[in-house]
């Protein structure tokens, strides 16, 4: 499984840094959406979804958390740590974020616009949704 994160450059100087991110450049799509998530509550794991279409980046922009990435037959865990830092995470990818750091805040931009019917919540349909994606010859 190939993790793709990007490094987003900062523009530091005397007063601090400031990353600015912008569609297409920076960002591999189209931005529909951003959410953030904060006060995440200790020991808690959330995601534990794929979605059909959805492409997203995730970005930690303060404190850390972890990305569990599963895409089937493959597991990883991506540390997000740094404010510069984005995760790639595509559709196809079933994903639980965990392990968040006090006050942390990930950042998140989606290329489409919240759609609960996007969401694959159940891990067997998940498996069947990558097993006739293969057969179909999609990645
Ligand atoms: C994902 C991971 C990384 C909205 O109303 N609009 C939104 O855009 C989003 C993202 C959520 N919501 C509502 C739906 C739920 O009532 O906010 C509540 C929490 O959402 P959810 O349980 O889906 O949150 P997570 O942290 O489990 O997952 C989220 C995204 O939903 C998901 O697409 O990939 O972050």
């Amino acid at each position: 499984m190939q993790v793709v994160k990007y490094v987003f450059q900062p523009h530091g100087d005397e007063r601090g840094q400031l990353v600015a991110l912008e569609e297409f450049k920076d960002i591999p799509f189209r931005i529909k959406r951003v959410y953030y998530m904060y006060d995440t509550v200790d020991g808690v794991v959330r995601g534990k979804h794929a979605h059909k279409t959805l492409q997203q980046i995730l970005v930690c922009i303060h404190g850390s958390c972890k990305i569990r990435l599963d895409n089937g037959s493959e597991k990883k865990i991506v540390p997000l740590e740094k404010p510069y830092e984005g995760l790639y995470v595509a559709n196809n990818m079933w994903r639980e974020m965990y392990d968040f750091s006090p006050g942390a805040v990930l950042l998140v931009f989606a290329s489409e616009l919240y759609d609960e019917s996007d969401y694959i919540r159940d891990y067997d349909e998940f498996l069947n949704f990558v097993k006739e994606r293969k057969n179909n010859g999609e990645n």
